[in-house]
């Protein structure tokens, strides 16, 4: 085996000694970060987080505003060999107990104001610190980090050493933790870069959040390799967006990100002019929003995909037909079959389960050997639980899942998560959750519940309950109380039915 190190911030770190002076990125209130900035902080928060306690292979989890100090502690934590956990800021403090005490970390970073409730559930979990940093840099981490060295050096890091540990709910209402290594972002990240071109020419509009493949490896990794440059949004605000584009030449956004542009009159041709690549991802791209954006702008979008477990798969080409509807052909040393239920291959064109395999696929689900067993093959294709097919000039198509799974403006949502919250709910008798067309978001989560007795529960009932105890994002946009679920023969509720009866409750 190769003794190379795949350390992916010793890749960036190229790009850090190239272009020590150059901005790497641009808040919306003009506080400007060089390379060499980055490598600094980045160097001063990695001995704090050494002092405090963490030592390579230690997970840190991480729940923080956006900010280019947060951006620095993920870099801090490659540098070091600690293994990123980053959180939703969503999260409730119910979920966070969950995900750190399954993922044990040595040091936990939060939000000042979030520090009281987070204190007694890291201390359960076993930490050894708690440290804070708030969405301007400000914290106790940050009183740590001025008082160490900014010569921290780079931990060499090898094949299966984890870089980051990121969860996904699951369709058994459970999240499982998803072991990603350096090797998985380094060399994924450099098949972006490649496909897509980027270099030190490039400024990307960072508006994603950085708890997720998109904004964390995908955005950040395709600029940092490429010694590339960004103007820094907290968020998603199509106003900072319409503002900022002219000077990007890079997007990278889920749906809702185009369809909130497309609802703006001021966003036209002119404002998008600069850009040479807007790409979209996380969840399907509806071929209406590719053809008027084409029509509004003159650009395609590019639809590529991924998901947690593979970091990016396909791509539609940047020089090519960009076919809507399509993810694109595979990207280099990525394998992507279609296979029936049975494992053997089917005919082009022909609909199945969605196999990957490649370097950029995670190497296992946290303390879950069984479950990781069962989701590769024996000649080591993961089982994405996506339909799919590919058609003769090797583009493929997203078709449908196989898992019981809502993307509501770009997050995944988990059906069985919610119902098995639900179901506790005093006089609820049974739930089903569907995923529903919306406006906004693409998808919307709509709950069907059965209570105990006709008209004693209203829908803020339930709302309300789930806005305690769940992230923003999982809480049903509408609740509708029926007598009883529809069931096939085996008395399996049929979501089909659910879905179609309440289809039009969001739009
Ligand atoms: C916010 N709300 C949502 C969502 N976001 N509801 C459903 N789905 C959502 N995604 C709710 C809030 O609870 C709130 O409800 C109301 O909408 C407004 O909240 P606000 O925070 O103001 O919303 P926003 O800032 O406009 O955010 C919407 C957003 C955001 C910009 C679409 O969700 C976003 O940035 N999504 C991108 C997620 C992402 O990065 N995905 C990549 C995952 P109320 O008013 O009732 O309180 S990585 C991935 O999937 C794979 C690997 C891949 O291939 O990329």
């Amino acid at each position: 085996m190769s003794t190379k190190d795949l350390n992916l911030y010793t890749h960036f770190n190229a790009q850090i000694l190239r272009h020590a002076d150059d901005e790497l990125l641009c808040t919306s209130d003009g506080r400007s970060y060089s390379y060499a900035d980055a490598g600094e902080l980045s160097g001063r928060m990695a001995g704090a987080l050494r002092d405090l306690g963490a030592t390579p292979g230690d997970r840190v989890s991480v729940q923080v505003e956006k900010s280019p100090e947060s951006l620095c502690l993920y870099l801090a934590c490659l540098r070091a060999g600690f293994v990123f956990h980053p959180l939703n800021m969503a999260y409730t403090a119910g979920e966070l107990e969950y995900f750190l005490d399954n993922a044990e970390p040595v040091l936990v970073v939060c939000d000042p104001g979030n520090e009281a409730a987070i204190r007694p559930i890291a201390d359960a979990a076993g930490a050894k610190n708690v440290v804070t940093l708030d969405g301007d840099g400000n914290g106790t981490l940050t009183e740590h980090a001025a008082a160490s060295s900014p010569d921290f050096g780079i931990v060499k890091r090898q094949h299966d050493d984890l870089a980051a540990l990121l969860y996904s709910s699951g369709t058994t209402g459970v999240p499982k933790g998803i072991m990603l290594t350096h090797a998985n972002l380094l060399r994924n990240t450099e098949a972006l870069v490649n496909a897509w071109e980027f270099s030190s020419q490039d400024r990307l509009l960072h508006a994603l959040p950085i708890f997720h493949v998109h904004g964390l490896f995908v955005a950040i990794g395709c600029v940092m390799l490429s010694g590339a440059s960004m103007r820094w949004l907290p968020g998603y605000n199509v106003r900072d967006v319409i503002r900022f584009l002219p000077e990007c030449s890079v997007l990278m956004g889920v749906p809702t990100y185009y369809t909130r542009l497309l609802a703006e009159n001021d966003f036209t041709k002119e404002v998008a002019a600069n850009i040479r690549l807007f790409v979209s991802g996380s969840a399907p791209l509806l071929e209406e929003t590719f053809v008027e954006f084409e029509t509004r702008t003159g650009h395609c979008i590019l639809e590529r995909y991924g998901m947690t477990e593979t970091n990016m798969n396909a791509s539609n080409p940047l020089k090519g037909e960009r076919k809507p509807g399509t993810v694109g052909p595979p990207l280099p040393g990525v394998e992507i079959r279609i296979v029936d239920d049975e494992g053997r291959n089917v005919a082009v064109g022909e609909t199945g389960n969605l196999q990957v395999r490649g370097p950029n696929v995670f190497i296992g689900y946290w303390k879950l050997p069984d479950k990781t067993a069962e989701d590769f093959t024996e000649d080591g294709f993961f089982n994405t639980g996506d339909k799919g097919r590919i058609d003769e000039d090797g583009y493929v198509s997203i078709v449908g899942r196989a898992k019981d799974m809502v993307i509501s403006g770009g997050l995944n949502v988990y059906p069985k998560e919610i119902e098995l919250f639900i179901d506790d709910l005093p006089g609820v008798r049974e739930s089903a959750v569907v995923g529903v067309p919306h406006a906004d978001f693409g998808e919307g989560v709509v709950a069907v519940v059965v209570p105990e007795n006709a008209g004693e529960m209203r829908e803020a009932d339930i709302v309300d309950a789930c806005k305690a105890e769940l992230a923003n994002f999982k809480v049903p946009k509408r609740v509708v109380f029926v007598d009883e679920l529809p069931r096939n023969t085996m008395a399996k509720v049929q979501k089909n039915v659910l879905r179609e009866t309440y289809r039009d409750l969001l739009s």
